[in-house]
């Protein structure tokens, strides 16, 4: 709350001019302190007022009365930081209430391709700031890769979910403007294992706490030792993971070796001993027998002569002697050896444990890799060990939710007065420096083409589309092929095929009454063996009604679209009854089975870091591109240099990729960039 929270909440520093503030504002950079604090000032209580009231646009003229003196003294500047907020997104963006009119005279014409969350938002802004704007969409709907199934009662989302953190995200500012119902999810997960019984609460954390500690090795294996490259080829998080649980095996082994040594040492120890006792045993036996014979063949002191009588008691008195001395000896030995045998004894109850991780205790760690595949689209092999999490600094605090009326109420919100073209599948894409040329087919009204003139385009087109737009081995003719004219520059390219595009399913059953704990929104179901980890390994439970939704992640992602959904319904069901048992689980009445991979307008689910990519693939993907020269001579060289191709959506935005915040804040970027080229500076 307060002016903090509002600058907090626009991902702004709140005391510091941002590098995009200081280069926006050269003089106010070299103002010096005073000029410093009159800025963040003016912008900051512009935010607050947003944050505020996001259902009213915030006009610079209200602004300025609002604004307490003495940072109201300076109309203009108050001008340029409410346009500087306006024209980045930070104010003004969304579905709001407008004041001033939207400019009527258009200010040049834009194609967006792609209806997802990231062309709309691009669309609104650019409508906004007096753009003539078109969006085409293949589908029959827009939002994209959010999907909501409805049916009676029952709502699912199909694609994204959970709105991952409140504080920073524009959701949060969207949800005040239209009715998104967020609830909070319950993060609390009991597993069952793979028997169909509850995993013990003491066993879950240990394998949990195990389960970190080896992300963290992994981690120190990257970023304090370096260790990315095995020859020349870039490592995996996977292999990185089973490479330390490899070394955890052989030490333990190796433990178990060392152990087993020592028990042999002191058992050769006891059996040394026991050698000794033995001829210890012999010589005390011998001598007693010595003793007996001199015993009784002692001769009286009369009998015979004096040195003779001395010298056979001494004879006697000196094998007591010995005699004792070794029955002393014995006694000891036996104490020793005594010793000795509790020794070993000790070893052989304390030995160190038999494996690192028992093969019960390794699948409940593949439950949490399988967790793990499922927030990467991928398997694990498929991750970059050095940049895989680079966006981790970025992730939002506060609650993660759940929108309960449905996930496309969002998407569909933002269509508010833009054109959009369904059905309209984008076939080529066009540019000069003269501007753009979009053909699309209408999908309803069959071979029918139009083409579309525009000065520019932004292409929201999925990672997945444009990997396919730029294969050589391309299904020409059929399906979503996309083609550039001319085809996109090398860099661009090289980016596209390098980032990871990957894959997650769900499946969605509605039954007719809840028959699991109403009170957890999830519950995990510990799979049988490791390759089939991710198979419904998560269920969700966040609908008002009775829903539930299971997440099939990693390997298991791919291989469930080429199963017909009987089979996988049947899988999901045999794996309820398991925990739930037999008679408490119905037939469901309706059910969803998601195929992103080869749905053809998105060929996949979202964007990872895959092995041999990093973050500043993602920057490259955002990149726009600027015509090759045309050496058309009647060309200024301004018109020559302007991009014509620009690019939105989850895969161009480094720090929030693959989310739908991220989607719409590349949108809101994108728009600011092509006003700052096509509209100047206001
Ligand atoms: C065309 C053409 C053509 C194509 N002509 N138009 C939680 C948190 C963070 C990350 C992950 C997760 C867990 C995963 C999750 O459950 N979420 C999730 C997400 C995606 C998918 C597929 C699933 C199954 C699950 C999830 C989440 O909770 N929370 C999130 O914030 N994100 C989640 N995602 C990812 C987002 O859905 C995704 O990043 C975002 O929606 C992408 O928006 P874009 O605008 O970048 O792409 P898209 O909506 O695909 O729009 C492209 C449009 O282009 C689309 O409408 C196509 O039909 C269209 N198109 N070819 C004309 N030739």
């Amino acid at each position: 709350s307060g002016q903090e929270g509002a600058v907090f909440q626009s991902r702004l520093p709140f005391s510091k001019m941002t590098p995009n503030e200081e280069a926006c504002f050269p003089d106010i950079s070299r103002s010096g302190i005073l000029g410093h604090r009159v800025f963040l000032n003016i912008r900051n209580g512009l935010l607050h007022m947003w944050v505020d009231n996001p259902k009213t646009q915030l006009t610079f003229e209200n602004a300025l009365k609002r604004l307490p003196p003495p940072f109201d003294s300076d109309p203009n500047l108050v001008r340029r930081v409410h346009s500087f907020l306006e024209r980045h997104g930070f104010i003004n963006f969304g579905i709001f209430k407008r004041i001033t009119p939207i400019p009527i005279k258009k200010l040049g014409k834009v194609i967006v391709i792609g209806a997802g969350i990231s062309g709309l938002a691009v669309g609104q802004q650019l409508q906004q700031f007096g753009m003539d704007v078109i969006v085409l969409e293949a589908r029959d709907r827009v939002g994209g890769r959010i999907a909501t199934f409805r049916k009676n009662s029952y709502i699912a989302d199909l694609g994204a979910m959970v709105v991952t953190g409140v504080y920073g995200n524009p959701m949060t500012i969207l949800s005040k403007q239209i009715g998104m119902d967020l609830v909070p999810i319950q993060q609390t997960c009991p597993l069952y294992g793979p028997d169909g019984k509850p995993v013990p609460k003491e066993k879950d954390d240990v394998i949990e706490r195990e389960f970190n500690r080896l992300l963290e090795s992994a981690s120190y294996l990257s970023h304090r030792l370096d260790f990315n490259y095995a020859g020349n080829n870039p490592v995996s998080l996977g292999d990185a993971l089973e490479w330390i649980i490899n070394m955890q095996d052989k030490a333990v082994q190796e433990k178990r070796a060392a152990h087993m040594q020592e028990i042999i040492a002191a058992q050769t120890k006891i059996i040394e001993h026991r050698k000794r006792l033995k001829s210890i045993l012999q010589k005390i036996a011998t001598l007693k027998s010595e003793l007996q014979t001199l015993v009784r063949q002692r001769v009286p002191k009369g009998a015979q002569n004096e040195n003779g009588y001395a010298c056979q008691e001494y004879t006697i008195r000196t094998t007591q002697i010995k005699l004792e001395d070794l029955v002393n000896v014995e006694a000891e030995l036996r104490n020793e050896g005594h010793k000795m045998e509790l020794k070993l004894q000790e070893l052989e109850q304390n030995g160190p444990s038999q494996v690192y991780l028992s093969s019960r205790d390794r699948l409940i760690l593949d439950w949490h890799f399988a967790n793990l595949e499922f927030a990467n689209a991928t398997r694990l092999d498929n991750l970059s060990l050095k940049h895989w999490d680079q966006d981790d600094d970025f992730e939002f605090i506060g609650h993660h939710t759940t929108v309960r009326n449905g996930y496309s109420c969002v998407p569909v919100a933002l269509t508010e007065n833009i054109d959009i073209r369904l059905n309209s599948a984008v076939k080529e894409i066009k540019y000069n420096s003269k501007g753009v040329e979009i053909v699309a087919e209408n999908l309803k009204t069959s071979n029918s083409q139009m083409t579309y003139k525009a000065d520019l385009a932004v292409c929201t087109l999925t990672l997945g589309v444009l990997k396919v737009a730029v294969t050589q081995e391309e299904e020409t003719q059929h399906g979503n092929t996309v083609k550039f004219d001319p085809p996109l520059p090398d860099w661009k390219q090289q980016a596209i095929r390098r980032l990871g595009f990957g894959n997650l399913n769900k499946v969605v059953l509605c039954f007719d009454r809840i028959f699991w704990d109403p009170n957890a929104n999830l519950f995990g179901h510990v799979g049988s063996t490791t390759a089939s980890r991710g198979e419904m390994f998560l269920f969700w439970s966040i609908s008002s009604s009775p829903v539930l939704l299971a997440l099939v992640a990693g390997m298991a992602a791919n291989i469930v679209e080429s199963v017909t959904d009987d089979i996988i319904i049947g899988r999901c069901m045999s794996v309820l009854k398991n925990i739930f048992g037999n008679t408490s689980v119905p037939q469901p009445k309706e059910t969803v089975v998601t195929r992103w991979r080869s749905d053809q307008w998105a060929r996949g689910s979202y964007s990872y870091v895959s092995v041999g990519s990093s973050g500043s693939d993602y920057d490259l993907l955002a990149a726009p591109v600027i015509p090759p020269t045309s050496f058309e001579p009647h060309f200024s060289k301004e018109a020559e240099e302007l991009p014509r191709l620009f690019f939105a959506g989850e895969h161009t935005i480094r720090n929030y990729p693959a989310t739908v915040h991220g989607a719409y804040l590349s949108g809101l970027r994108e728009a600011g960039r092509i006003a700052d080229y096509y509209l100047g500076y206001p």
